[in-house]
């Protein structure tokens, strides 16, 4: 009766513990007047209290130094004065890349200035994931990544009807987007870790007791 008692104990500890440890992030808000600082620049950063890291303007075209841009839709990238200042792919792509600088667990981002003919092509790591056209994407749960990115690649597309663009009797344009925010969770690390010497420490006490009786 003793030991059930304190396996109780031991587990209702742990349990806070945990419950501790898997405390979100939450989200970070990158529209005009949220959580981003630095817009203008190559390399800006986000901040929304809980968590922050750095954000960098990456485009395809060469010699070129792109810059971060920011509207009501969230943020983009500039390539030069006049570029469509969204994620564009116009003749050559465009990304931005956020950097955590640790370890996170990705729930989700949702895309801005999404129109009907706009794809998007998400990273994890460096690695491609997805690609899509829904207003916020839900990465595989777990999906750990201390970055992730997005970018847009298409050039000009008529995807309804290809013929009646080639006439000029449909419109088409680049894919033109912006990252209006994203999700993330922190990794528990730590609860599994205390969890783990839990147990251990659990089984060595049952052990103990074995013996003893
Ligand atoms: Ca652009
Ligand atoms: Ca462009
Ligand atoms: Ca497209
Ligand atoms: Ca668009």
């Amino acid at each position: 009766m003793k030991s059930r008692i304190m396996a109780g104990a031991v587990t209702a500890g742990l349990l806070c513990v945990g419950a501790a440890s898997a405390s979100t992030y939450g989200i970070v808000d990158l529209a005009t007047g949220g959580d981003a600082t630095g817009i203008g620049s190559t390399i800006g950063s986000f901040d929304n209290g809980a968590i922050s890291g750095s954000m960098t303007a990456l485009t395809g075209l060469p010699l070129v130094t792109p810059i971060l841009t920011q509207s009501a839709s969230g943020v983009g990238v500039s390539e030069y004065t006049g570029d469509d200042p969204a994620i564009d792919g116009e003749i050559f792509w465009e990304a931005i890349v956020f950097n955590f600088g640790w370890t996170v667990k990705m729930i989700s981002v949702t895309i801005g200035a999404l129109d009907s003919e706009d794809d998007y092509d998400v990273w994890a790591d460096g690695s491609f994931v997805h690609n899509g056209d829904t207003s916020t994407f839900y990465f595989d749960d777990p999906t750990y990544v201390t970055s992730f990115g997005v970018s847009a690649n298409d050039t000009f597309e008529c995807e309804a009807d290809a013929w009646m663009c080639f006439f000029g009797l449909a419109s088409g344009g680049p894919d033109d987007v912006t990252v209006k925010s994203f999700e993330v969770s922190s990794v528990p690390v730590p609860a599994s870790g205390l969890l783990l010497a839990g147990l251990i420490g659990g089984l060595g006490f049952q052990r103990g007791r074995r013996k003893a009786s």
